[in-house]
């Protein structure tokens, strides 16, 4: 058995850890494929010493073989987005500097040519495993553990970093909050590349004893199916997804809406998080399934930080309290702590659940701290004892389907066409994605420039979900005296 500092697999038991496709695993089998994925990984070492392994590849058995493998053999996982394009993967892989790469043979010809450039050795999770586990390395929590790419108000993404104690302090609390057990069986349809799904949903499951079902994506049809089946009796999504069900309510017959909605009545949680939940979907869903979402408040830099109770009043349009273990303030601009309520400040976090740094970006790490707070950039009031997030300190940060994208990278990408003068890319309140993607673009003189090719255009330079949504033609774009561009003048516009 493997020297983790964390039990983040249950113990070794016949229960049913994971359900992939028609394919059951249990603890027991999982655990003893991740130890040979790490003495695999390890071949003639006795440690990885934080060597930064990546793998590309769906929810699936080999994804958890990876993550834990890793983490047994003391690597850093580096979980990457199946959807990125390759200037993309190229950033990630060449800032964390990564040696190996581990991916499905359905990617691995996508990949060749960008992992040879990088001298990153590319390997199926298959070609890792080896015929029996050997001694595996002595962990201490301090150890780094993961580096998630997240977008921020600088151009590339950043590599966020957490250790063993980061992550067992971002599951336990949840665990405890959530009152995870392991009679508990919950789909997990997000993307592995973000906590959401990483800490949330398998993470949390796993380490509970609970029953993960891992999807490629988000499959309509075939949830609903379970739900109807009353195979669930954990959901975790973010908004757009409650919106995406509803809609999709609408396209199908009512009785088998009927059916689906008894499958949500009947489990004991529905959460909701990654993005503000509109207090007009708390209550559609209220009306449609009876089930009181319970939203809560993360980030990739902390886990989770906020969350309404488990038992108790969820409020529509709040995220409730500080979990426990999370220290929760809010300041003024000046740094002054604001003790009453009512009045709006930054979120700042301290605790275990705290990121360690920036990858290789000490700057960056020192400027997201003030007095040892970690300050999210997101501004909230406390109403009545329970925090409501009112938004975020910088307009060139969009979340889109709950996913955090950076204006300024957006704009870098398509200021590499050759029809565009200028732009300036803005988030746009939409019913589905909570914020929609809108580029104002001043086109080159005697050049034109129309929605579908530039999207086309698009494709390949950058995450689909990046595209923008919309594009509005505009002479020049507004700016202030400093020659910086006015984005609050254009959000005015529309
Ligand atoms: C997909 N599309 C999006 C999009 N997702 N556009 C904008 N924003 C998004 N988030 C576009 C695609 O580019 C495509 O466009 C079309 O929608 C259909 O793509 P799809 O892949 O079939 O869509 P779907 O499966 O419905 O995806 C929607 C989704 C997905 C909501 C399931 O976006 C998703 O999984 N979001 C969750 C992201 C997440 O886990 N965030 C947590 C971050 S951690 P076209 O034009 O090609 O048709 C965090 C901390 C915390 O935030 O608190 O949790
Ligand atoms: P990410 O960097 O992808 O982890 O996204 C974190 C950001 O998502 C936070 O900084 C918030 O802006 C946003 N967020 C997460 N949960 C909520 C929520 N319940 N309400 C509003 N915004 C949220």
């Amino acid at each position: 058995m493997a020297e983790s500092p964390f039990p983040y697999l249950h113990n070794d038991s016949e229960r049913v850890a994971l359900v992939e496709a028609d394919n059951t695993y249990t603890y027991s089998e999982v655990n003893s494929r991740v130890n040979r994925f790490a003495t695999g990984l390890l071949g003639n070492k006795d440690d990885l010493q934080e060597e930064r392994i990546a793998f590309f590849m769906p929810a699936s058995l080999d994804y958890v073989t990876t993550m834990h493998g890793v983490w047994r053999a003391g690597g850093i996982a580096v979980p990457l987005n199946v959807a990125s394009a390759v200037s993309e993967l190229d950033h990630y892989l060449s800032c964390a500097s990564v040696t190996r790469m581990v991916a499905n043979a359905e990617y691995q010809e996508s990949l060749r040519d960008l992992c040879a450039s990088l001298n990153i050795e590319l390997m199926s999770a298959d070609e890792v495993l080896a015929d029996a586990a050997g001694p595996l390395p002595k962990l201490t929590p301090e150890r780094r553990a993961m580096m998630l790419f997240t977008s921020g108000t600088t151009n590339k993404p950043k590599g966020v970093v957490s250790t063993h104690k980061t992550i067992h302090a971002q599951i336990t609390t949840l665990i405890d909050a959530w009152e995870w057990s392991e009679n508990d069986v919950i789909p997990l349809f997000l993307p592995l590349h973000h906590i959401h799904g990483i800490i949330n949903i398998l993470s949390c499951g796993l380490w509970a004893g609970a029953t993960v079902h891992l999807f490629a994506k988000f499959d309509i049809p075939k949830i609903s199916h379970q739900i109807v089946a009353g195979t669930y009796n954990v959901f975790m999504a973010v908004p757009t997804i409650y919106v995406k069900l509803i809609q999709y309510f609408d396209s199908i017959d009512p009785a088998e809406v009927q059916k689906i909605c008894d499958g949500f009545k009947d489990m004991r949680l529905n959460i909701s998080g990654s993005a503000a939940c509109p207090v007009k979907l708390f209550n559609q869903w209220k009306g449609l399934t009876g089930q009181v979402l319970l939203e809560r408040y993360g980030m990739t830099e902390i886990g989770m930080g906020i969350s309404n109770p488990y038992n108790g009043e969820r409020r529509a349009g709040a995220v409730g309290q500080a979990l426990p273990g999370v220290d929760c303030e809010l300041f003024d601009e000046n740094d002054s702590l604001i003790t009453e309520e009512a009045v709006a400040g930054e979120i700042r976090i301290k605790g275990d659940n705290v990121f360690l740094e920036y990858w290789d970006n000490a700057t960056a790490t020192k400027e997201s701290f003030k007095d040892s707070w970690f300050c999210t950039g997101d501004v909230a009031v406390l109403e009545d004892g329970y925090y409501r997030i009112m938004g975020r300190s910088s307009v060139d940060i969009i979340k889109s389907g709950g996913y955090k994208l950076s204006a300024l990278e957006i704009e870098g990408v398509l200021l590499t066409h050759d029809d565009i003068e200028e732009v300036a890319v803005i988030g746009v309140e939409d019913d589905t994605w909570g914020e929609a993607v809108t580029a104002f673009v001043a086109v080159k003189a005697g050049a034109s420039l129309e929605y579908e090719a530039l999207k086309e255009w698009c494709d390949g330079r950058m995450s689909s979900y990046k595209i923008p949504k919309s594009l509005i033609l505009i002479e020049a774009l507004p700016r202030n005296a400093m020659g910086k561009v006015t984005k609050p003048v254009l959000k005015e516009m529309l």
